[in-house]
């Protein structure tokens, strides 16, 4: 499904004099799909449940959204599940170059579901007549005091009984989890074949553009919001997924 060559990544190989902001421009599209998937535990195993989220919970005649969608691979595996012909998949993303990629990339697939691309920042999004709304590692590269308007905003777009996942890298109240998670994901990224130069630098490329959590916090903005029901339904160390139903 999609995103097949993927160059390795290998942005951080070399040691850098000044490291700018991270920053998801062509150079990180081009390596994008081998980046995440050495980077995140458990993305490919979240990315097929995204499907199997959406086999049971698209509704005949709604949206399905997917924001900060990059390369469309949650919007490909919703795609591939929802069993209504008449939903409609809206990806949203403010990088012009991950929006054109990922429009060549939805243009060789040929499944039956309408799909739009739009390239634009999340937070100007008009949410509507939603029955599955994914932030899938999104929410946690904007700013946290526009956070909760962007959570009531989903809330009030979806119909009853939809569901929002919400997938983050999360930090932890306890200093002494906080750093064992932390060492326990660089491990995970050294086992993948990142260096210790690599995974230093862009620690510090993140710094202060990934903004993580605690669970605590997320779980109080999405009952704050409205949702009924909501549990982490996938977590590996500092990366969870949490489900939030209407
Ligand atoms: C996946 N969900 O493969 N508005 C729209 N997009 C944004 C904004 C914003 N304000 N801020 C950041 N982005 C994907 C992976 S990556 C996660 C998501 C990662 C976009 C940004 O351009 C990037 O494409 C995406 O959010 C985050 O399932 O790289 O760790």
């Amino acid at each position: 499904m999609g995103n097949k060559a993927s160059a390795a990544d290998n942005i951080y190989a070399e040691r850098i004099r000044e490291i700018s902001k991270f920053q998801f421009d062509e150079t990180v599209v081009s390596v994008f799909p081998d980046m995440i998937r050495r980077s995140v535990p458990g993305y490919a195993a979240i990315i097929s449940m995204i499907g199997i989220l959406a086999e049971k919970h698209a509704t005949p005649g709604s949206n399905c959204y997917d924001l900060g969608c990059s390369l469309g691979a949650a919007t490909l595996s919703m795609r591939h599940h929802i069993p209504h012909k008449d939903c409609r998949i809206i990806g949203i993303d403010n990088s012009p170059a991950m929006i054109d990629h990922c429009r060549k990339i939805i243009a060789g697939d040929d499944a039956g579901i309408a799909v739009s691309l739009r390239c634009e920042d999340l937070r100007q999004t008009s949410i509507e007549n939603a029955s599955m709304v994914v932030l899938n590692f999104t929410l946690q590269f904007i700013e946290p005091a526009d956070r909760e308007k962007i959570l009531d905003k989903i809330y009030a777009g979806m119909r009853p009984g939809a569901v929002l996942v919400l997938s983050e890298k999360i930090a932890f109240a306890d200093p002494h989890l906080d750093a064992l998670y932390i060492e326990m994901h660089h491990h995970f990224k050294r086992a993948n074949g990142y260096s210790d130069l690599e995974i230093s630098q862009k620690r510090t490329a993140l710094e202060n553009v990934l903004l993580p959590e605690t669970l605590e916090t997320h779980q109080e903005r999405i009952s704050g919001a409205g949702f009924r029901h909501s549990d982490v339904w996938f977590q590996c160390f500092n990366f969870v997924s949490i489900l939030a139903i209407k």
